[in-house]
C-alpha cells in the first residue's frame, strides 16, 4: 500500500491560484474581526493591570468596572481565549482550503461564526455586569453567572465546527485524490485542531456537568478539586492550541517569506503528531502545589512535560534552518551574517521573527516552571505571567499579528496600509514585552504575588520596586504597539488600495520532499494517532480519576468581588 502513495507538493508559484468565493472570504475576515474586537477591550485592561503593578491606578477611569478582578477576567478571557480562537477559526480552515484547493462548507462557516458571536455576547454580558469575575481559569468555588459558562461553551463549539469544516473538506479532497498524500499545510492545520478537540473534552465535562448546573442552582454544591483538575486537563493543552497555528505559519509560510524552504516534510508532520500525543497528559504541572493528587502522578506529568518540550526544540532548529537558507539566499555570509540579511523590512516576517526570539525566553521559563522544585519558588508569583506573556502574549500574539499583515489584505483584496507603522508596532510591542516580562520575572523571584491589586496591598517589599516599574513601563509600550497594529489593520480595511493585495497565501516549498513510502507516510493516519494519544491520557489521568471519583460536592458558590 505504502509504495503506491503519491506525494503532493504545494504549487507555490501557481499563476492562477485557487481562491475562495467572496462569501467565504467575508465570513473568514469577520471571524478575525471578532477577535480584534475582543483584543481591543483586552489591551485596555492589560494596560490597567501593568500600571497597577507600578502602583498607578487607572481602573477608576473604566466605565462600569467594579473591581480589579473584573478587569483581570476581561483581560484574560478577551486576549487569551476569544482573540486566539477567533484567529485560528479563520486561519486554519483557510490554510486547509488553500492547501487542498477546495471550497469550505459555507453552512459550517456560518455556524462556526454564529456560535462564536453568540458565545462572545453571553460572555461579554456576564463579565461587563460583574457577574463573572472568576478570572480566565474559572476556578470553583468562585461562581459565575450561567451566561459566562454557556458563552464559553459556544466559543468552544465554534472551534469544533471549524474543525468539522476542515475534516469534511479533507474528506472531499481524499475522494477525488485517492492514494495521494495529503499536503503538508493541510496535515499540520488539521492536526492542530484535532489536538484541541481532544483537549477540549475535559473542560466540556467540567462546564456541562458541574459548573453550569451549579450556576443555575440545580445543584447547590460543587467539587473544587475535581473541577480544577478538569480545567487543567484542558488548560495545559489549550496553550498548544494557541501555539500550533503559530507553528503552522512558522513552518509552512515563514520560510517562503524569508526566501527559504521547509527543511523536511516528514519532520514537520512528526512535530505536530508529537504535540497531538504529548500536549494533553501534562496538566498536573499546574497543580504541583494542589493537595489530593498523588506525588507519583505529578512526577509522570513532569516527565511528559519535558517530553512536550522536545517538539518545540525541533521547531527551533528546523525553523532556524529555513531562515538561514533564506538569509544566505539574500547574500548573508559567515556564521551569523545571514540574520541581518533576512527581509526585516517585511512587517509580516519581522513580527514573526521577533515572536520567535521572545519565545526562546518563554521556553526557558516554561522549563523552569515544569521542574517540580523550582516551581515551588515561582508558583503564584508574577514570574508566571512573565512566562506566559513571552509565550501566548508574544510568540502567539505577534505571530497572529504578523500573519494578519498578509491575511487581511489577502481576504479583503486591499493592500496593507502603513508598512512602516506596522514595523514600528512590531518593535515597540516586542521591546515593551521584554521589559514587562523582565519586570514580572525578577519581582516574581522576589515573591511578588500574581493576581493581586498591589495598589491596595497593605504590604510591599522594597525588592519588588524595580520589577514593578519595569512592568508598568513595558506594559505601556505593549499597549502602544498593539494600538498601532489596530491603526494599520483598520486603515487597511478602510483605505487600503483596492486590487493590490497578494493573490495567494505565502506558502513554502519543502527542501526534502514528502516521503512516498516508509514510516513517514503513517504520520497521516490521524485517527490512529488519536488512539495513541487517548492511551497516554488514560495512563496519565486514569489513576487519579479511579482513586478520586465519585465527586465530593463540598462547596457552595462564592461571589466575592
Ligand atoms: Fe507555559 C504556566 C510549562 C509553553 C502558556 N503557561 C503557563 C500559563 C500560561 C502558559 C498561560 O510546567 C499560566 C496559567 C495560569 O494562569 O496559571 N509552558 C511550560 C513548558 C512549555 C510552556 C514546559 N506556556 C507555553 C506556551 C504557552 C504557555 C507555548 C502559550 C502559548 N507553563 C508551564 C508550567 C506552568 C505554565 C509548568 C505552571 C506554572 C505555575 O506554577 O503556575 C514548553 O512547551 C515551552 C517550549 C518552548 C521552547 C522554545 C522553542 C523556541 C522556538 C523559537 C526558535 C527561535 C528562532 C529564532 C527560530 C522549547 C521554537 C530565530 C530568529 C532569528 C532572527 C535568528
Ligand atoms: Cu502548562
Amino acid at each position: 500500500m505504502a509504495e503506491h502513495i503519491a506525494a503532493s507538493t504545494p504549487v507555490v508559484a501557481d499563476p492562477t491560484p485557487f481562491t475562495l468565493p467572496e462569501t467565504q472570504r467575508r465570513l473568514l475576515r469577520w471571524t478575525l474581526y471578532v477577535g480584534y474586537a475582543a483584543l481591543t477591550a483586552g489591551i485596555f485592561h492589560g494596560l490597567a493591570q501593568a500600571l497597577s503593578y507600578a502602583g498607578i491606578n487607572i481602573l477608576s477611569f473604566f466605565p462600569a468596572l467594579r473591581s480589579y478582578y473584573q478587569g483581570l477576567t476581561a483581560h484574560g478571557v478577551a486576549n487569551a481565549i476569544i482573540f486566539t480562537f477567533s484567529f485560528s477559526n479563520a486561519f486554519l480552515p483557510l490554510m486547509v482550503a488553500r492547501a487542498l484547493s477546495r471550497r469550505l462548507d459555507e453552512r459550517l462557516l456560518w455556524a462556526s461564526f454564529g456560535t462564536l458571536v453568540l458565545g462572545n455576547l453571553l460572555v461579554i454580558y456576564a463579565v461587563v455586569t460583574n457577574k463573572a469575575s472568576v478570572l480566565y481559569t474559572s476556578y470553583a468555588p468562585l461562581q459565575a453567572h450561567w451566561t459566562y459558562y454557556v458563552g464559553l461553551v459556544f466559543v468552544v463549539i465554534s472551534t469544533w465546527l471549524a474543525l468539522l469544516n476542515m475534516l469534511l473538506t479533507w474528506r472531499g479532497w481524499k475522494r477525488e485524490n485517492p492514494g495521494v498524500r495529503m499536503p503538508l499545510l493541510a496535515h499540520i492545520s488539521i492536526v492542530s485542531y484535532v489536538m484541541w478537540f481532544l483537549a477540549s473534552l475535559p473542560i466540556a465535562v467540567e462546564f456541562l456537568f458541574f459548573l453550569i448546573p451549579w450556576s443555575f442552582g440545580w445543584v447547590e454544591r460543587t467539587d473544587p478539586l475535581l473541577t480544577r483538575t478538569l480545567f487543567w486537563f484542558t488548560g495545559h493543552a489549550i496553550v498548544y492550541a494557541w501555539l500550533l497555528p503559530a507553528y503552522v505559519s512558522w513552518y509552512a509560510l515563514v520560510p517562503r517569506q524569508a526566501g527559504g524552504k521547509v527543511v523536511s516534510d516528514s519532520l514537520t508532520r512528526l512535530v505536530f503528531i508529537l504535540f497531538l500525543l504529548l500536549s494533553i497528559p501534562t496538566g498536573f504541572h499546574h497543580q504541583y502545589t494542589d493537595p489530593g493528587i498523588h506525588e507519583g502522578l505529578k512526577f509522570v506529568h513532569a516527565i511528559l512535560t519535558f517530553g512536550v518540550f522536545f517538539p518545540s526544540l525541533i521547531t527551533a532548529f528546523s525553523v532556524m534552518a529555513s531562515l538561514e537558507m533564506g538569509g544566505r539566499a539574500h547574500g548573508g555570509r559567515g556564521l551569523l551574517g545571514w540574520i541581518p540579511k533576512l527581509p526585516w523590512g517585511d512587517p509580516s516576517l519581522s513580527a514573526q521573527l521577533l515572536a520567535m526570539i521572545t519565545f526562546v525566553f518563554g521556553g526557558i521559563t516554561g522549563l523552569i516552571n515544569a521542574s517540580f522544585t523550582m516551581n515551588q519558588v515561582v508558583h503564584n508569583t508574577t514570574w508566571v505571567p512573565g512566562h506566559f506573556h513571552m509565550t501566548v502574549g508574544s510568540a502567539v500574539a505577534m505571530t497572529f499579528m504578523g500573519v494578519a499583515y498578509w491575511m487581511v489584505p489577502y481576504l479583503t483584496g486591499r493592500k496593507l496600509w502603513g508598512r512602516k507603522v506596522a514595523l514600528a508596532s512590531n518593535w515597540i510591542y516586542t521591546i515593551g514585552l521584554l521589559i514587562f516580562a523582565r519586570g514580572m520575572i525578577s519581582a516574581g523571584l522576589e515573591g511578588m504575588p500574581r493576581r493581586t491589586f498591589l495598589v491596595q496591598a497593605p504590604y510591599m517589599d522594597p525588592d519588588w520596586l524595580v520589577g514593578r516599574i519595569l512592568t508598568g513601563v513595558g506594559g505601556t509600550l505593549m499597549f502602544v504597539g498593539i494600538a498601532l497594529f489596530f491603526v494599520v489593520i483598520a486603515m487597511t480595511v478602510w483605505k487600503g488600495k483596492a486590487g493590490e493585495a497578494p493573490k495567494d497565501i505565502p506558502w513554502s516549498e519543502t527542501l526534502i520532499e514528502p516521503a512516498r513510502n516508509g514510516w513517514a507516510t503513517r504520520l497521516d493516519r490521524i485517527g490512529f494517532w488519536v488512539i495513541v494519544a487517548i492511551i497516554l491520557i488514560v495512563i496519565a489521568y486514569g489513576p487519579f480519576f479511579l482513586s478520586y471519583l465519585p465527586p465530593d460536592y463540598v462547596s457552595p458558590g462564592f461571589r466575592i468581588f
